[in-house]
């Protein structure tokens, strides 16, 4: 089970993706007032901040903290017509088709200093071009595939099952339809195609920081994207927290009624549309976050550290995190009944903190 969480980034030229970038992976990308600026593309590994891991470990006295990561790339802007060659083109979308999720950048700030590529900012219509040159994107990918399978389809009921899926998708795609937002559609029998707008998508739009707090500015965003995750951030003032301490950086956010960084939202939304959790092992050698599915099973959840773990599986020792910190240790938690021994069917939830007892 690959539960490795990677996000692309995406959005009109000029919107504040490299800004978001860089402010999530404390990194120093072009960032620029004018279209284009980013070429290739930007990749960038982030630890996924969780304060139990510090917790546990100095229970566990040690100074080996292995933290769930996230990865993001930022590439470059797409315009309308990008699929004919316009702008930069859309070749640059391969790097992201081996994403998870999808995160739109929109423009909702207003400077008149910093152009937009299309005079002026109408976040529904700049959504609807990025979706546009995304399912056109989609469009070519399974067209050629159409090509190639439907010779196949005549012989092979397997093949003709997934060749009508395949040509439902076609028919939305040709309307302009991304396929995120399409309810018929079995994305199963698609996924080995990568294709862009199966993937999740979440809205981020970029807003001025007076509208972190505004929320019918917010409510009428969100308006514009029902069904889907949205999150608002303003990406300069995420940009500025970097050069802060924890504590400063806390408090400016807060100063703007914002409980949680940017990172922090978005890697919650990405967790929540994904279905995804993570669970905790701890020990004196490193203490360590692991992002499963919601649902998974203690067997399914050891595999994630090792193939192996999933297979030659025999049990799990299971205690509570909160459990583990009252009691001070992980001896005085099992003396007090409070670790579990579990089995094979036992399903993994948010606080466990895992040793897992297998055969090799
Ligand atoms: N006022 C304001 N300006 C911003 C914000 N975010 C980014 N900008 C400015 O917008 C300009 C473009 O930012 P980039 O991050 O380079 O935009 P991009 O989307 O990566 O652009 P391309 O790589 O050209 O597609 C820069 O001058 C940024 O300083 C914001 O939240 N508020
Ligand atoms: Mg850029």
């Amino acid at each position: 089970m690959s539960t490795s969480l990677e996000i692309g980034i995406v959005g009109l030229p000029n919107v504040g993706k490299s800004t978001l970038y860089n402010a999530l992976t404390r990194n120093n990308a072009l960032a620029a007032n004018y279209p284009f600026a980013t070429i290739e593309p930007n990749v960038g590994v982030v630890a996924i901040p969780d304060s139990r891991l510090q917790e546990l470990a100095k229970i566990y006295e040690t100074d080996n903290i292995i933290p769930a990561t996230i990865k993001f790339i930022d590439i470059a802007g797409l315009v309308e017509g990008a699929s004919r060659g316009d702008g930069m083109g859309n070749k640059f979308l391969s790097h992201i088709r081996e994403c998870s999720v999808i995160c739109q950048v929109v423009r909702a700030f207003s400077d008149d200093n910093v152009l937009h590529v299309n005079n002026n900012s109408d976040p529904k219509k700049d959504i609807d071009i990025i979706n546009t040159e995304l399912a056109l994107s989609d469009l070519a990918t399974i067209e050629k595939r159409i090509l190639t399978v439907s010779k196949q389809a005549k012989t092979d009921p397997k093949v003709a099952t997934i060749l009508i899926e395949y040509n439902k998708a076609l028919k939305h795609l040709e309307d302009n339809i991304p396929l995120f937002d399409t309810t018929d559609i079995d994305f199963e029998l698609l996924k080995d195609l990568n294709l862009l707008t199966a993937k999740k998508i979440i809205y981020l739009f970029n807003v001025d920081e007076a509208s972190l707090q505004d929320q019918p500015k917010q409510d009428k965003l969100k308006a514009l994207v029902p069904n889907h995750s949205a999150v608002f951030i303003n990406a300069q003032l995420e940009h500025e927290l970097n050069s802060l301490s924890e504590d400063e950086a806390k408090e400016l956010l807060a100063s703007y009624g914002q409980l949680k960084s940017g990172l922090e939202q978005l890697i919650t939304e990405s967790y929540k549309t994904l279905g995804l959790q993570s669970y905790l092992t701890a020990g004196p050698k490193e203490v360590r976050a692991w992002t499963i599915e919601k649902g998974a099973t203690a067997p399914q959840a050891a595999g994630v550290i090792h193939t192996d773990f999933e297979k030659g599986f025999i049990a799990a020792q299971i205690v509570d995190f909160k459990d583990l910190i009252e009691s001070g240790s992980i001896t005085s938690a099992r003396n007090k009944g409070l670790v579990r021994t579990e089995g094979k069917t036992y399903v993994m939830q948010p606080d466990d903190v895992v040793e897992f007892r297998f055969n090799n």
